[in-house]
């Protein structure tokens, strides 16, 4: 039997490769001299994609592989590949949920620590020889023990994110979602009410269009003087320009990010704030567990081809 071909657009983890080079006929775009001849040479014989990254996968793309079946998309967010044009031709779309979970959850609670104990700028303080020239770093304002936190996203990464959160001593005031879920932290409809109720607000939603800019000025405001923002979802969720004003008026206190609104371009306002930490979209981010993110895109690929059917389909 012939093998089914894969086509990967741009590079990814080994295991994803290797695994895809075992098993497929695994053709790389991205090593191609002209990979505009080789979509119009092979597009046809395409049942499979791998993707992940920044690269966009849209009706554009589908449109020059007809035979395509499946999307294996490496990331448990799949913002860049337009579902919505896979679902009319068909085609199934997989992510690589639940194997990040308590990574994205320790870069969280990291990143919290990181703004509220100002802990980067300490450290830096040290290296530049600061400690020994002036003297102890300043106290800092705030402290984690007691803070108020909402969870903007009580799914499978927030509730690992709350746990850890009363672990340090925080308290998990409620929760934004579309619906209420059955969990024993407070349901609040309104993103603003639960804003208005808490100290801190950890974002942990998808990035689309029902997500984009759902933290704004409003919710900034509501959120107040000591608040802390941390964004570990998507960076579209956030108005960037509100939230640069927000922190440099001080409306709010201060905010960690991992994510940004145009990856990996980083405002230069965000970065001149003495009131940020900002991390290069690092969630996820360790061998072990990009290595087992990098399996399940096989396995959903293999599990396909294989049984007709894949393991964690977003659109079946
Ligand atoms: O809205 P619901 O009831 O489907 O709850 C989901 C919530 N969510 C939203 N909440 C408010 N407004 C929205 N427009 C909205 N859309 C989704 O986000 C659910 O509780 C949560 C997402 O949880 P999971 O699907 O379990 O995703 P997971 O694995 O926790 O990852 C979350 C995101 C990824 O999509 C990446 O963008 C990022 O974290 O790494």
């Amino acid at each position: 039997m012939t093998r089914p071909t894969v086509l990967m657009p741009v590079p990814m983890h080994d295991v994803v490769v290797d695994g895809c080079e075992e098993r497929f006929e695994l053709l790389r775009l991205w090593e191609a001299d002209d990979p505009d001849a080789l979509l119009e040479q092979r597009g046809a014989d395409v049942r499979g994609l791998a993707v992940g990254g920044h690269s966009h996968i849209d009706a554009a793309l589908f449109d020059r592989l007809p035979k395509l079946e499946v999307v294996a998309n490496f990331g448990v967010g799949y913002d860049s590949v337009d579902v919505g044009a896979a679902t009319e031709r068909g085609i199934v779309v997989t992510n690589t949920p639940g194997v990040l979970d308590d990574e994205v959850a320790d870069t969280a609670l990291g990143l919290l620590l990181m703004t509220v104990r100002e802990l980067g700028r300490a450290e830096r303080y040290l290296r530049e020889g600061r400690w020994a020239a002036e003297g102890h770093y300043p106290l800092t304002d705030l402290t984690v023990t007691g803070r108020r936190v909402g969870i903007l996203g009580l799914g499978r990464i927030g509730e690992a994110i709350a746990q850890r959160a009363e672990a340090f001593r925080m308290t998990i005031a409620g929760y934004h979602n579309r619906t209420r879920k059955d969990s024993p932290y407070r349901y609040y409809p309104s993103l603003l009410e639960l804003a208005r109720d808490v100290d801190t607000l950890v974002v942990v939603v998808p990035g689309n269009a029902s997500t984009r800019h759902l933290v704004d000025a409003e919710v900034l405001r509501a959120l107040g003087p000591d608040g802390v923002l941390v964004n570990i979802g998507r960076g579209t969720v956030v108005d960037e320009t509100a939230l640069v004003e927000a922190l440099r008026t001080r409306t709010i206190r201060a905010a960690g990010l991992d994510v940004f609104e145009d990856e990996p371009n980083v405002p230069q306002e965000l970065i001149d704030l003495d009131n940020t930490v900002l991390l290069p979209h690092v969630g996820s981010g360790s061998e072990p567990t990009r290595r087992a993110m990098a399996q399940l895109v096989v396995d959903n690929l293999e599990s396909w081809f294989a049984e007709g059917r894949a393991h964690t389909p977003v659109n079946a």
